[in-house]
């Protein structure tokens, strides 16, 4: 079968991580055009492929071109509304990074489009779902074997932020992984949230509330209880426990050597996403890749896009006023029903 021609929409920091993984790691597709709003920041996408790709500083022409069948969006989120709409307008298979837009009535906006257009054509960038060890955790509790879940406990913490990210991105930019990623583990939904901040460190720059814990119960009465603390210092370091009827669940740490050296045995934990998550980026964009070709999304929809969304506003909503508020969907379209 013929390569799918890509056009990358942002050539930033994860949009040239992309760009390398189509043209050169997985099977089946090749990069034919990249755009940037900046030239030279598409310039520096095309130098990755040898400059042998068309350059564009919007986004219309590349949906438009010819020698683009499908399109992956990696802009800051207050652009993926344009691309992604370009794309279902033109009938092109597009996968947008997260989060799918910066507001839940963007992200409905693009959910009713794809719903008129008739065609399964959008996949959100929520690559925790292909992570081979979520897949672990997910296979054991489906089998039964643990019971049904009781609590999650998780952790997602980073070395240090810059001083653009805001007390909000928090939940917007950081726990959206988990907001997206948690329901599909247990299979259940988000009913209600809360968000609580307490002592800062001494880390965080001006105005910045971090660490922040989020309580959070789903439908099924399961109780998440989540720490983001993005200034830790000591490493990326993504933990998560499902603790059940009959026993715990516990997502594995990456693997490496257990060292011995001035008394002490350790093991070193992730730098940062890229390294932490490189191997659930290939499998993420080749089953899109594969699915593209035969016209069928499996990964994240569009809808999953705009649930998490919409429990991020509710989240911030509560981060802001101090208080609990419930996530309200309205029920899931028959177009997504799987
Ligand atoms: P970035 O700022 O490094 O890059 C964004 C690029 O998009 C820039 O080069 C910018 O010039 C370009 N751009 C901005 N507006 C544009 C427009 N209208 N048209 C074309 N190009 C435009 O950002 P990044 O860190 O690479 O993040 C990009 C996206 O990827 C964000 O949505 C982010 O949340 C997501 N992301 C996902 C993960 C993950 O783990 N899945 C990790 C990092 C970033
Ligand atoms: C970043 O944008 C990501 O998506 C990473 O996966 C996440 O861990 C980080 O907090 C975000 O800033």
């Amino acid at each position: 079968m013929a390569n799918l021609r890509i056009g990358v929409i942002g050539c930033g920091m994860i949009g040239r991580e992309h760009i390398k993984r189509l043209h050169y790691r997985l099977q089946g597709s090749e990069v034919t055009a990249v755009c940037d709003v900046v030239e030279e920041g598409a310039k520096k996408g095309a130098a990755l492929v040898n400059g042998d790709v068309a350059v564009y500083t919007d986004i219309q022409a590349i949906v438009n071109d010819a020698n683009v069948d499908a399109l992956v969006v990696t802009t800051p989120g207050f652009a993926h509304k344009e691309a992604v709409l370009a794309a279902i307008k033109a009938g092109k298979p597009v996968f947008c990074e997260k989060p799918l837009c910066t507001t839940a009535a963007d992200c409905k906006e693009i959910v009713d489009a794809e719903i008129a257009s008739g065609k399964h054509l959008v996949q959100v960038g929520f690559m925790r779902r292909y992570d081979r060890g979520y897949r672990q955790v997910k296979e054991l509790l489906d089998s039964g074997d643990f019971g049904s879940p009781l609590v999650v406990k998780c952790t997602h913490r980073a070395i240090s932020v810059d001083d653009a990210y805001t007390t909000e991105m928090a939940i917007t930019d950081t726990a959206i992984h988990e907001i997206d990623c948690l329901p599909w583990l247990i299979d259940d939904e988000w009913d209600k949230v809360q968000c609580i901040l307490g002592k800062d460190t001494s880390a965080a720059h001006k105005g910045l509330r971090d660490p922040q814990i989020m309580i959070m119960t789903t439908k099924k009465g399961v109780t998440v209880i989540l720490e983001v603390y993005v200034n830790c210092k000591f490493g990326y370091d993504i933990n998560c426990e499902v603790v059940c009827e009959d026993g715990v669940v516990n997502l594995p740490c990456p693997s490496f050597p257990t060292v011995r050296k001035d008394n002490k045995i350790s093991t070193a934990i992730e730098q940062n996403w890229i390294l932490r998550f490189i191997d659930s980026y290939d499998v993420e964009l080749q089953e899109w890749l594969d699915d593209a070709k035969k016209g069928v999304v499996s990964g994240p929809t569009a809808w999953d896009g705009y649930v998490a969304e919409l429990t991020a506003d509710a989240l911030v909503k509560a981060q802001k006023a101090g208080t609990i508020e419930k996530v309200a969907t309205g029920g899931i379209p028959a177009f997504y029903k799987k």
